[in-house]
């Protein structure tokens, strides 16, 4: 299934070039000590994406997505990003890797 899904992206990706010379859809997402919002985020397909993620709680965070293949540490107080390819439609999941029971959601491409 994954080697499925790689191929979709890298079939989507060449389809797609073009829209890397474009500004990427920008969505955000904030951490707060072992809460995320918001937890669903939709996004257009075949448009490269900017995930703006934001620390405001006290404790570490670690923006991750095990399908998405992205992982960003944050220190209390810190904003940055991560650059997704553009996506086939689905859902992609995301969790905080330091919380991950309570501070979990989903990119939804369609
Ligand atoms: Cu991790």
């Amino acid at each position: 299934m994954r080697k499925h899904l790689l191929a979709l992206a890298l079939a989507s990706a060449a389809l797609t070039a073009t829209a890397w010379a474009e500004e990427p859809y920008e969505i955000k997402i904030e951490f707060k000590d072992g809460k995320a919002s918001p937890t669903e985020l939709v996004v257009p397909t075949g448009k490269k994406i900017r995930v703006v993620v934001s620390n405001t709680g006290s404790q570490a965070v670690e923006f991750e997505s095990t399908q998405l293949r992205k992982e960003k540490v944050l220190g209390p107080g810190v904003t940055s990003s991560v650059i997704l390819a553009p996506l086939s439609a689905g859902e992609y999941t995301w969790f905080d890797d330091f919380h991950q029971t309570t501070a979990k959601g989903k990119i939804i491409a369609k």
